[in-house]
């Protein structure tokens, strides 16, 4: 009597599926297959989870197992039993991704080259008083996993009527994966009228560029 196992691999990632096979054994009529992590020691045959010639068990885990057969034949202790090793690896954790450059104002994703200023995305001041000033805040956001490097100044205005909006505060001049930080433009009008200027964040070759609008009133 002779316990054999074939299998299709002894190794891979998980969850792995390994087929295996009595063939290649003799002498039984029957057979159990086990499996188990692989405990140190002699350790005993588990209880037996499949009964046919040809199996199949996926290995959810990372770890090392034990796969085990037994043949069984007629008669007292007509048994044969084999055991061998089975590897399973951790999957590659997912690929990082790069940095990326994003600008949101008040919640809300504002579009590289969006050229309409709209309230709901704080593009758009609104009416702004003379000499009152209006200040507004937006976050530039690095959705990627790879630092971004932004360097000093990384925010600038440019346009016709830029000389009226400032800004007041610079982004940070690097921004960790996943990380944000906030810069804020300051409108301040000298006369009446609508006011336009394009923004421009740089981060190396990646621009975020849109528009703000403004109107001073008396
Ligand atoms: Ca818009």
């Amino acid at each position: 009597m002779h316990a054999h196992i074939e299998t299709d691999r002894l190794e891979g990632l998980a969850p792995l599926t390994v087929k295996f096979s009595s063939q290649g054994s003799y002498g039984g009529n029957k057979v159990e297959w086990a499996f188990a992590p692989r405990a140190p020691g002699k350790p005993a045959m588990p209880k037996a989870e499949a009964t046919t010639p040809v199996t199949a068990k996926v290995f959810d885990k990372p770890g090392i197992y034990e796969a085990w057969l037994k043949v069984i034949g007629q008669g007292k202790d007509a048994e044969a039993v084999t055991h061998l090793t089975i590897r399973v690896t951790a999957a590659e954790p997912p690929a990082a991704r790069p940095a990326q450059l994003a600008v949101e104002g008040n919640g809300v994703e504002i579009a590289d080259g969006d050229a309409t200023p709209a309230t709901f995305d704080h593009t758009d001041f609104g009416d702004v008083k003379l000499k009152a000033g209006l200040e507004r805040e937006f976050l530039l956001l690095n959705p990627g996993d790879a630092r971004l490097n932004l360097g000093r100044g990384a925010v600038t205005l440019t346009g016709a009527d830029a000389a009226e909006f400032t800004i007041v505060a610079q982004p940070r001049e690097s921004l960790d994966g996943t990380a944000s930080s906030r810069f804020a433009i300051r409108f301040a009008p000298k006369t009446e009228g609508e006011r336009r200027a394009t923004v421009e964040v740089k981060a190396g070759l990646r621009v975020v560029k849109f528009a703000v609008r403004a109107v001073g009133t008396n």
